[in-house]
């Protein structure tokens, strides 16, 4: 896929603070990288990583409020985060060019540290398509998520319960679904 100019410039900001999962001999340090908190992104993508939280926090921010139902009572918060669809493009979707719209295939599922999960589809995601600016978010009302929900949570704008809302994201897996 020919990425565009901001997923250049996002590939740039993350070389210093992702690893690529096929590497052949990780720096020394990975150890320590490997128990700082962090997510997975894999599946169906050319360049799998590891995204940090220092990675996430380095990347264009972007502030929504939003109203939700958690266990039946409406919530409201604002949230922090970067957008799930540059981190995702970011890794290099296998997308086949042969293929009409061949993105309108692939599904992420994103899972918590609890193995919690809940799945999107490329097409909701994409600023072409749905256009849902779905943050992964590091700060709620200003403040560092806790460690019950954080460091790092996806937020759903235009989702009215708050089952996707994944808590202590871990693990991004991109799907290709169909022939
Ligand atoms: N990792 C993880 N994330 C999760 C859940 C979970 O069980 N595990 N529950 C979801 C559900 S069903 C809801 S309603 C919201 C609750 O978020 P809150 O506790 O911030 O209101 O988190 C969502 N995210
Ligand atoms: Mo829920």
């Amino acid at each position: 896929m020919k990425l565009n100019a901001p997923a250049r410039l996002l590939g740039l900001l993350l070389s210093s603070a992702i690893t690529t999962a096929g590497a052949q001999s990780p720096p020394a340090d990975m150890t320590r990288l490997g128990a700082a908190p962090s997510v997975v992104v894999t599946g169906a993508v050319s360049q799998p990583m590891t995204l940090t939280l220092e990675a996430v926090r380095a990347l264009p921010a972007q502030t929504v409020t939003l109203s939700s139902t958690a266990a039946g009572q409406p919530v409201q918060h604002s949230y922090t985060g970067a957008l799930l669809s540059d981190v995702l493009k970011a890794a290099k979707p296998t997308f086949r060019p042969e293929i009409k719209n061949d993105a309108l295939r692939y599904a992420l599922l994103a899972s918590g540290r609890d193995g919690y999960s809940a799945l999107f589809s490329w097409g909701e995601l994409d600023p072409g398509f749905g256009n849902r600016a779905v943050l992964i978010a590091y700060a709620q009302d200003g403040q560092p998520l806790d460690a019950v929900n954080g460091p790092l949570r996806l937020v759903v704008p235009g989702d009215g319960k708050a089952g996707r809302y994944v808590s202590t994201l871990s693990r991004l897996v991109l799907l290709r679904v169909g022939p």
